[in-house]
């Protein structure tokens, strides 16, 4: 629905318990409802531990972090579960078919809805070129797909539970650039509204997205399309080039 999915960060730092030097320091941002935010910065940056703030995997320092206004302090794991679907950097796909890994998490989700997600994922031609397409067993692990399929497959089983707001921290790095162009471009007709933050290292995959933000060493370097980051950031202009 309109007016979901926006995300506050008012002054949030943060460190890991046991440690003294934050890893997040006075982060500031607003990611719009339906906006697709992208986060880079080299490794180390603070960028998975900037967005495992928002399911609360981790508690801020100082600082608070809003969900369509609400302090997210204020909010169930139910609550912030049903608006958020993260995929992590490494698929973890189970032993079973191709539909049950999809349905996991939402197990009641209907077939048609299973292939949808799919489509978006861009998983959608490879199971059908499978010989038991959504019926095909995923081996342990998922030995028998590649790394970009199975990072498809995990993005599908995220989509599939219609979130406000989805998280892809670098879950499309083995996917290859023509594909995640394609992804984009499905997320964008058939995902209308949803809010997206994409964390990922190449610039091809961010470049596009309504606005970038730029993490360095846990502060935020520059936020704008790329076009002003180009113009502007000189922590950009410096990943650019690399
Ligand atoms: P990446 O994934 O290599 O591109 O790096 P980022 O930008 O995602 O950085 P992140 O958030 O994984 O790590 C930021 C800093 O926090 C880095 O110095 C490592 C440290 N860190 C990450 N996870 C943990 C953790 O679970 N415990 C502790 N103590 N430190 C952590």
């Amino acid at each position: 629905p309109a007016g979901q999915g926006r995300i506050d960060f008012r002054d949030v730092s943060f460190s890991y318990e046991g440690t003294s030097a934050p890893v997040l320091k006075h982060i500031s941002f607003t990611c719009l409802p339906g906006e697709t935010l992208a986060i880079i910065g080299s490794t180390g940056s603070g960028k998975s531990s900037l967005v495992h703030l928002l399911p609360r995997f981790y508690e801020v320092d100082s600082g608070s972090i809003q969900i369509d206004g609400v302090d997210i302090r204020q909010m169930n794991a139910g609550q912030l579960r049903q608006k958020i679907a993260i995929v992590p950097q490494k698929a973890t796909l189970f032993t079973g078919t191709v539909t049950e890994n999809i349905r996991w998490g939402k197990e009641d989700a209907a077939a048609e809805e299973v292939e949808q997600a799919a489509r978006i994922a861009q998983a959608h031609d490879f199971i059908a070129a499978l010989p038991e397409q959504y019926n095909a067993r995923i081996g342990q692990g998922g030995v028998n797909f590649s790394g970009g399929q199975k990072q498809r497959l995990s993005i599908a089983r995220a989509l599939v539970r219609k979130p406000e707001i989805l998280i892809l921290d670098d879950s499309t790095s083995a996917v290859d650039v023509a594909t995640e162009a394609n992804m984009r471009q499905s997320l964008k007709e058939y995902a209308e509204g949803l809010t997206c933050i994409l964390i990922a290292q190449r610039i091809t995959s961010v470049m596009d997205a309504d606005r970038i933000l730029v993490l360095d060493r846990g502060e935020i370097a520059g936020i704008g399309t790329h076009e002003e980051l180009l113009a502007s950031c000189s922590v950009y202009q410096e990943i650019c080039r690399s």
